[in-house]
């Protein structure tokens, strides 16, 4: 029955403004008209404006905005990434979730979406605010045979994905602010946060988690956030499909991900660098260990940030926070 509608959600989604007749359903679901019919009624219930005209058949008029297995499924291109999503209603993070299923060997690509976080995480045990039904709250499963020293360059793949689905699925020009924020205008949209399951030199997994304010509002923010953070909704005034950007952003990653493991870093260091906000800029760094002040001079091919101080010295950043 689930798998039945799922189908028939595949081709009306796929078929846009075309409705799809009847027959063609009946035919590619080999089922009856009275069964299409229950299943057009169920998907009413669940949000969709399917509109049903004599002798056309039906097509849908709008969906609802969810992150469901289904709505992001419907959508989605992708060979891999995206095959196995779990959805949560609300979790307390979903790295916590995709870093279980990891370990119980669940397969590269699996993603964890819920629609709400009530303990999200940034990086050093920071909170990532979640409201619920706004934002992408996803983390990643990635199980690429590369050295630990490389992992880092898999968050800058992943912001570059992400910047290049929003401009696709928006038209906003984000720009990306070292190591994991994504900003517009300014403001922080995206966190990445890349957790690692390794074992002496060996990768086990990389978790990648994505968080992502698509339709938050400035009320939906805490005091402490709203000055430095935005949403795709507050800077183009208009509200996105979250499936539709998952599905994007997994097809960007895919691209992107497959590239990377053939040819290396080169390219996706090419598009960081179009995308990067900070370089050229003079910034101020804190690390675990001391603050700096410079200017960002680019990354390594390890994704590796250069700051060159104000006597020429070059330092190599492997992680830290920020100031511009
Ligand atoms: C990050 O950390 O930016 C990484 C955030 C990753 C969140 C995703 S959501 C799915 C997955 N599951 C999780 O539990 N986490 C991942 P960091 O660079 O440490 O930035 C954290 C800081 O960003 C906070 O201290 C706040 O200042 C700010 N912040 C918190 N919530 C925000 C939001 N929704 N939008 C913008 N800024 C926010």
């Amino acid at each position: 029955e689930g798998k039945m509608r799922q189908h028939l959600l595949q081709m009306l989604i796929e078929n846009g403004d075309t409705f799809v007749s009847g027959q063609q359903i009946s035919d590619e679901l080999n089922c009856s008209r009275t069964a299409i019919w229950k299943h057009i009624t169920e998907l009413r219930k669940e949000g969709y404006v399917i509109e049903a005209v004599q002798r056309k058949g039906y097509r849908i008029v709008s969906s609802p905005d969810r992150v469901t297995e289904h709505e992001i499924s419907a959508r989605l291109k992708s060979d891999v990434l995206g095959k196995n999503i779990v959805y949560e209603e609300s979790v307390k993070s979903t790295q916590e979730i995709a870093q279980k299923l990891s370990y119980e060997q669940k397969p590269e690509g699996t993603l964890v979406v819920a629609d709400e976080q009530t303990g999200g995480r940034g990086r050093l045990g920071r909170p990532w605010q979640s409201p619920k039904g706004t934002g992408i709250w996803m983390s990643l499963i990635l199980r690429p045979e590369i050295p630990l020293q490389k992992t880092p360059q898999l968050t800058l793949l992943a912001a570059v994905s992400v910047t290049k689905a929003i401009y696709k699925v928006t038209g906003l020009h984000a720009e990306i602010k070292w190591p994991n924020d994504i900003l517009i205008n300014g403001k922080k949209t995206v966190g990445i946060l890349t957790e690692l399951q390794a074992e002496s030199d060996r990768v086990h997994a990389v978790i990648i988690g994505i968080g992502l304010n698509v339709n938050v509002t400035v009320e939906d923010f805490n005091e402490d956030v709203r000055k430095i953070a935005t949403s795709l909704k507050i800077e183009s005034g208009n509200e996105t499909k979250r499936a539709d950007l998952i599905a994007a952003i997994l097809e960007e990653i895919e691209v992107l991900y497959r590239e990377y493991l053939n040819k290396g870093f080169g390219l996706i260091k090419l598009l960081w660098e179009g995308y990067a906000h900070s370089i050229g800029r003079r910034i101020k760094v804190r690390t675990a260990s001391q603050q700096l002040e410079g200017v960002a001079k680019g990354i390594t091919d390890e994704g590796i940030l250069l700051l060159e101080d104000d006597n020429g010295k070059v330092h190599s950043i492997y992680s830290a926070d920020i100031e511009i």
